[in-house]
């Protein structure tokens, strides 16, 4: 097939470009690299040295890869994105190209708004170039679990039946959004189901969990073409954290009780199920969304799975509970449906110790390259919340 994928450069865009070329897909990446650029803004860095897209094109090349045709720039510029378009022609579009943070959503007006207009102006340029130039190509889009929240019923995939003055209906299930970035994944899908009712377009809205790990098959191949590992307090997700932290020997940051649950996923398997959505498009018109995780974990049980692995490598781990500095229910019901990419096939990678030590055995190889001073959470959901002296 012929593959488009937007933010090639990133943590799950660069092994997915990998991987579809290992298969001997055609693959085209866009990228404007803004992650690496927000990281040198802030004065952090990917704790693995990641070399220059175009380094690791040729890196894959040398190695016998194949070909990945790369064009650098940004969603945001609409004709640009449709020039791509057309030229590459792709029968599928994997869009990652967006602020995937969602601290960086909230720490101040400009990132917020930049955040919202990169991800939602990003992805209507990119409806309306499928629409005008490849109509049959299969949209399949990264959304987030947090569109939902935490509501006190069972989350459904994407769609739910609701009974109401005796009428019925199966409508988008209700969301609410944990964060501005939420928000702009939610405005994405509105806008995505609308393009594929008006205009007959086909996509599928993968509603991801948070994902965890740094290897996969093909980054395993040669350092050159590891992906980047991020710990910061803004672009870290939980578990990588836990383990870089342990690493250090920082104490392990849960926020709050740590009894609020999410879905998460191994590295590995998110792009198994892009590669599962890709090879089983949607149908003209459909808007087929995918609840793309694996297993259900509270932050505190990561906690602790993490301190038994680390204590068994020899590493002396306390966990510190932080005051949370986001607004998000610690104590909650948590039940969503994942069966739809288990039914294309999905194999799950499941989390226990042994795959905990072995990314700390990765994380241990490029532990020099650690900045201990981005580790700790600063930026608030509520800064009228925040405790005396912090921003
Ligand atoms: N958390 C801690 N300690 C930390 C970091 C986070 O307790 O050091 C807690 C947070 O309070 C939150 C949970 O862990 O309850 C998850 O936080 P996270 O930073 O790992 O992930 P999140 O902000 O939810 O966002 C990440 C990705 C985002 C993706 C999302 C999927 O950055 O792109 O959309 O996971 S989901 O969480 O399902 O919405």
């Amino acid at each position: 097939m012929r593959i488009l994928i937007l933010g090639g450069d990133g943590y799950l865009g660069w092994p997915t470009a990998l991987r579809f070329s290992a298969r001997g897909h055609e693959v085209s990446v866009v990228d404007d690299f803004s992650r690496r650029r927000w990281h040198t803004e802030a004065g952090t860095d990917s704790l693995t040295p990641i070399a220059d897209l175009d380094e690791r094109i040729a890196a894959w090349r040398e190695l016998g890869g194949g070909e990945i045709r790369s064009y650098p720039g940004s969603v945001q510029d609409g004709d640009f994105l449709e020039a791509v378009v057309a030229e590459t022609q792709p029968e599928a579009v994997v869009h990652y190209g967006q602020q995937a943070s969602a601290p960086y959503s909230m720490a101040s007006r400009q990132q917020a708004v930049e955040t919202q207009h990169a991800n939602v102006i990003g992805n209507l340029n990119l409806l309306f170039a499928i629409r005008d130039h490849v109509p049959d190509c299969h949209l399949v889009k990264l959304g987030t679990m947090g569109e939902y929240g935490q509501p006190e019923i069972d989350i459904e995939e994407g769609y739910i039946e609701i009974h109401h003055k005796g009428r019925s209906d199966v409508l988008p299930y209700p969301k609410l959004p944990a964060s501005l970035y939420h928000c702009a994944k939610v405005h994405d899908s509105t806008n995505i189901h609308f393009a594929c009712r008006t205009w007959g377009l086909r996509a599928t809205d993968l509603n991801q969990g948070v994902v965890y790990g740094i290897e996969t098959d093909e980054t395993a191949r040669d350092e050159r073409l590891i992906t980047r590992f991020d710990y910061d307090e803004i672009f870290g997700t939980v578990l990588n954290r836990f383990c870089l932290q342990t690493v250090i020997g920082h104490p392990l940051t849960v926020y709050g009780a740590g009894t609020q649950t999410r879905g998460f996923l191994n590295i590995r398997d998110t792009l198994a199920c892009v590669e599962l959505a890709t090879l089983n498009p949607a149908e003209g018109g459909e808007f087929r969304v995918f609840n793309q995780f694996t297993e259900q974990f509270s932050v505190i049980e990561l906690a602790e799975l993490v301190k038994q692995a680390g204590e068994h490598l020899g590493y002396p781990v306390e966990i510190q509970h932080c005051d949370n500095p986001r607004v998000e229910k610690e104590e909650h019901y948590y039940n969503a449906v994942h069966t739809k990419l288990l039914d294309l096939g999905l194999e799950p990678t499941l989390l226990g110790e042994e795959l905990v030590e072995s990314m700390i055995h990765t994380i241990e190889r490029h532990k020099s390259n650690a900045i201990e001073a981005h580790i700790d959470p600063r930026t608030r959901w509520n800064p009228a919340k925040s405790p005396a002296g912090r921003p």
